[in-house]
């Protein structure tokens, strides 16, 4: 008796541990899903005047970008990445302008009458192609050698956290360190 006891016992406890496991990874693979899908935003709108709101969008190739304020008393144009030069200007007058940008890259606008003073960057991210989901390890849609390579590498020293993450997640960038680290957890096997 004391033996069919301990069997059962026995049995009990590998069920239980096995459901354990079973939803452990059920809870990872729904966290890995969520944090592998792309918050890319949808076309942005920046609030134009002396002070731009937001000064700084994010938008995939392809998006639009619109300025909605006085464009005759703030004309939009662009400039370089220290706003110190006066480029084309690309509004004209009214009170929305919309802009496409097909290419990925990071622009740089400001106010033609002002200068410095009313600075906006658009960055402009490539659509991340799914076939590069596992190496493009911080989400950004491209895979090279100073983020995702690094990232690799200092998982696999046993970097966590910030120290995982300085410097090394590009600006378009979709995962944070938590979900890099599921990320990698997933496709090394190596605990995160
Ligand atoms: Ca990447």
């Amino acid at each position: 008796m004391q033996r069919t006891t301990s069997w059962f016992s026995f049995r009990s406890a590998r069920v239980v541990s096995a459901f354990r496991s079973f939803a452990l990874a059920l809870m990872v693979a729904l966290y890995v899903s969520l944090h592998a899908v792309p918050t890319w935003a949808a076309d942005a709108t920046i609030t134009w005047g002396f002070n731009p709101t937001p000064t700084q969008v994010q938008i995939l190739a392809g998006q639009n970008v619109t300025w909605n304020g006085p464009l005759a008393s703030h004309p939009v144009a662009l400039t370089n990445s220290t706003f110190s030069t006066l480029g084309a200007t690309v509004s004209s007058g009214g009170n929305s302008y919309t802009r496409n940008f097909p290419t990925p890259g990071v622009y740089y606008f400001m106010c033609e009458f002002h200068l410095s003073s009313m600075p906006t960057t658009v960055t402009v991210c490539a659509p991340p192609p799914s076939q590069l989901a596992t190496l493009d390890i911080d989400g950004d849609g491209t895979v090279d050698a100073l983020t995702d390579g690094l990232l690799v590498v200092r998982y696999l020293l046993g970097l966590r956290n910030s120290a995982l993450v300085a410097n090394a997640v590009n600006a378009c960038a979709t995962r944070d360190a938590t979900a890099i680290q599921v990320h990698l957890a997933t496709h090394s096997g190596l605990a995160q």
